[in-house]
């Protein structure tokens, strides 16, 4: 089939050279000038540029007309309102210099092609027409970077208020974990030399350091077997094992610097309970982002392997989730998940559900990173967080 498409194709490019050919000699044969453009065929041309502006002009007319309501509906967040002044207001400069420009263009070449005896005008500079087009513009990009950079601290550096919700969204391959500061308000703290599979955020308390270095442990012991096997295979001449003993080597000394960390945390902080204070009553969410309305939500993100993004589109919020370093955003909620249907019926857009999604390409399965968002009346949001359990509980198996 493909090939049988192939050889229309060049069938097609072969037949209109050679019509081109064919019209080109006869042109010759005739004695006209190849050249030659009659003022009917200007004026054409003329006619043509103009249908063409209107035809564009419509189809843009159409397009926003039917498509917006695939726009997203009004900001459910507080400051989003700000981000979407600074974006109606840059797009209407755009469309309004885009429509007077090119409906100035497309007429000017209607109304200038070559007629009998018409004279083209030699105009070749203007100090002030070129002031005119170099300071407007100038002006106008200006006054918008001034308005946006203003935005962006507004957006940024918001104060903490005193009932705000903290939490943690942690990017992985492929999905996202939520995790609340609990009833102390304060994130407890992580360290990567502490993820399990128990505990795959690495939250740090004094039971998990344990279970942690009981782990390393048997994977040290572990590894230790594998090298001394391998090491006697390659020392009796067995080859192509060389590159599985030095993978296994590398493996055992990565293993033993965590063995070494733990034990430092163990050593300095086993009597300092205020070290792991925070930790125990964190609350891990994984399968759905809980808000509450009228609340600032103070973020901090983390990825555990590539970059990813976080990206809040009805909230107007993205922040980058970067392996090795936390990154922060805040935002407050204006309505809640039932609130924001109407909002948006009542605009005629399609609501169904608030969404966190990955916005940046992170691997095979990066579309699969998205999760629900739900935001609650402040009663309702404290009553659902409390239903789950502790990470100290969920920890001791409790
Ligand atoms: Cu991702």
């Amino acid at each position: 089939m493909a090939l049988l498409i192939f050889i229309t194709v060049v069938l097609v490019v072969v037949a209109i050279a050679k019509i081109m050919r064919s019209h080109e000699l006869a042109t010759k044969l005739n004695g006209d000038q190849e050249d030659f453009v009659s003022l009917s065929e200007i004026k054409t041309q003329g006619f043509l540029y103009v249908l063409f502006g209107v035809i564009l002009f419509t189809l843009i007319g159409v397009q926003m007309y039917a498509w917006g309501k695939y726009i997203l509906p009004s900001s459910a967040s507080v400051h989003g309102d700000e981000i979407d002044n600074l974006f109606d207001v840059t797009m209407n400069l755009i469309l309004v210099t885009f429509f007077i420009t090119h409906t100035v263009m497309f007429a000017f070449i209607y109304k200038y092609y070559q007629k009998k005896g018409q004279k083209a005008f030699w105009f070749p500079h203007n100090n002030k027409l070129e002031m005119a087009w170099t300071i407007i513009p100038a002006i106008v990009l200006l006054s918008l970077i001034t308005y946006g950079l203003s935005t962006w601290s507004d957006v940024m550096y918001q104060e903490s208020t005193k009932d705000s919700v903290k939490l943690e969204v942690v990017a992985e391959q492929f999905k996202w974990t939520v995790r609340y500061s609990g009833k102390d308000r304060e994130l407890g703290k992580v360290n990567f030399s502490t993820i399990t599979g128990s505990n795959a955020l690495g939250i740090m308390t004094a039971a998990s350091v344990d279970s942690s270095l009981v782990d390393t442990r048997k994977q040290i012991a572990g590894l230790e077997r594998s090298v001394k096997e391998l090491d006697s295979l390659v020392e009796h001449g067995w080859s192509g094992k060389e590159d599985e003993l030095s993978d296994a080597e590398s493996k055992l000394s990565a293993f033993k610097a965590n063995e070494r960390r733990l034990l430092k945390f163990q050593k300095e902080h086993a009597k300092d309970a205020a070290y792991y204070r925070g930790s125990e009553d964190d609350v891990i969410v994984r399968d759905t982002l809980y808000l509450a309305k009228d609340r600032m939500a103070e973020f901090t993100f983390r990825s555990k392997d590539v970059l990813h993004s976080a990206y809040f589109p009805h909230f107007r919020a993205q922040m980058n989730c970067v392996p090795g370093q936390k990154t922060y955003f805040t935002f407050t909620p204006k309505y809640t998940s039932e609130e924001m249907k109407e909002v948006a019926a009542s605009e005629g857009k399609n609501f169904v559900l608030f969404e966190l999604v990955c916005n940046k390409i992170c691997g095979a399965s990066h579309y699969k990173m998205r999760f629900p968002i739900v935001v609650l009346s402040q009663k309702d949001f404290d009553a659902r967080v409390a239903t789950y359990k502790t990470f100290g509980d969920e920890f001791a198996g409790k």
